[in-house]
């Protein structure tokens, strides 16, 4: 896969002033492999160093040199209502005042599991870990201690955190630098791992019919964010539900990213497809670190221990995390919300494309609700492999174009973009503007 060339001359643009940034970043890469605690936000794939945040607030972020963004990433998904709501602030602050970790039962998780059980179809009960990753690895260990079976299908592309299994033709991070499949990860481990294309029922149907009896479950995003924004093609989710069900498979839907974000019951609620088992994290801990796993009761009962299937955390159900999630949530309850999101990013992605058809750029794209993506091609997108079609060099010179008109996009080709009720019709109006601009500049 092509990398935008580190060296892309900027568009020309108004001169950002990122001494302080360029300062920190340069000391952070003595300190941190690569600089950064995570990859995608290391700017690699999008050539120029990273900006280093000070402060967020509503949809906004200010680096520490002093410059503030729009921001379409909202710390990766977690900020649905806006940065700092002053409504999870200051639940937090009552939070803090009784302690920062209990690791023990408290009542705030009884609370955010009874709204987490009421919300998404699927689940009947849950278990809150500490990230989206813990939450998938956990879910993979359940698939095969409930069937007995080893093997799970995967999408390429699709990306479900950083455990063994899932480093196989992944998406996300791995994508975004050119490394599907990462060293340290056992051939015995990715062989039990099967890929097909996303939104390919036959692929499916083939590999359960190569591996009869073997096959524990099917993980997916149900709607794809970590290959950039992919749709389901009407008739796929409902194939992979029926086929799961015809072979005593499990069925996963990752919405760890989708989760409370396309509805509030999630792509299930959205798309009336109801998995046996949900992942979940971002929005559910309101921008603190939770991560979730939750299903039929039958098969939440593996785990220990209620049963016999491993799996614990000393931080998991932490009363700020929980405390953040559940205002997150009530904030979210209230009417009109998702409109609200679905109107607002309807009108970016609308004002994105036809900005870039003006411009003469090749452009697909779209948006559910408060997510949303385009590609630098002609599209239809519908799979990893017609993703990697796009031109990334160009996104790269569009990216840094636009963090220069003060608009902070995913580094990555390979992201979904993420709105929030904080983002109003005058910032996305000047993000379409600050697109039209950019879009010439790179066209
Ligand atoms: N896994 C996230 C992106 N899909 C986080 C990236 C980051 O924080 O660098």
């Amino acid at each position: 896969m092509q990398l935008a060339a580190l060296t892309s001359a900027p568009v020309s643009a108004p001169a950002l002033n990122t001494t302080c940034s360029q300062e920190l970043f340069a000391a952070a890469q003595t300190l941190m492999p690569g600089g950064v605690s995570s990859p995608v936000r290391a700017f690699k794939s999008v050539g120029g160093n990273p900006v280093v945040f000070d402060r967020v607030k509503g949809a906004y972020a200010w680096d520490v040199d002093g410059n503030r963004y729009i921001d379409y990433i909202g710390s990766w998904g977690p900020a649905i209502c806006g940065h700092a709501h002053p409504e999870v602030i200051a639940a937090l602050h009552e939070a803090l005042d009784k302690g920062t970790s209990f690791g023990a039962p408290c009542a705030l998780e009884n609370r955010l599991a009874e709204m987490v059980i009421e919300a998404v179809p699927s689940v009947e009960m849950v278990r809150f870990v500490n990230s989206g990753t813990e939450a998938c690895m956990s879910v993979l260990r359940l698939m095969r201690a409930f069937t007995g079976r080893e093997k799970i299908i995967k999408f390429e592309g699709c990306y479900h955190g950083h455990a063994d299994m899932f480093l196989v033709k992944a998406g996300s991070g791995v994508a975004t630098l050119g490394l599907p499949d990462s060293p340290g990860v056992p051939r015995t481990t990715a062989a039990s791992t099967l890929t097909a294309p996303y939104n390919d029922l036959e692929a499916v149907k083939k590999l359960f019919a190569e591996n009869p009896g073997e096959i524990a479950g099917v993980i997916l995003e149900p709607v794809v964010g970590n290959a950039g924004f992919i749709q389901p093609v009407p008739g796929f989710l409902e194939g992979i539900r029926e086929l799961t069900k015809e072979h005593d498979a499990l069925l996963v839907f990752d919405e760890v990213m989708t989760g409370f974000r396309i509805s509030y019951g999630g792509a299930q609620a959205k798309f009336g497809i109801t998995p046996d088992l949900t992942t979940m994290g971002k929005v559910i801990g309101g921008g603190l670190p939770v991560g979730a796993y939750g299903g039929r009761a039958d098969i939440m009962g593996m785990v220990a221990p209620a049963g016999p299937m491993y799996q614990a955390g000393t931080l998991s159900g932490n009363p700020l995390a929980m405390t953040a999630g559940i205002k997150t949530l009530e904030l979210l309850k209230q009417p009109g919300s998702y409109e609200r999101l679905e109107a607002l990013t309807q009108r970016l992605i609308e004002g994105i494309l036809k900005a870039g058809k003006d411009a003469g750029l090749p452009i697909t794209g779209g948006s559910i609700s408060a997510m949303f993506g385009f590609f630098l091609c002609e599209g239809p997108v519908r799979n990893f492999e017609e993703a990697k079609a796009a031109d990334t060099a160009r996104f790269g010179r569009l990216h840094r174009a636009m963090l220069e008109r003060g608009v902070y996009l995913a580094p990555s080709a390979f992201e979904a973009g993420f709105t929030s009720l904080a983002h109003s019709d005058d910032d996305i109006d000047a993000t379409i503007a600050a697109f039209r601009d950019c879009f010439a500049a790179v066209a």
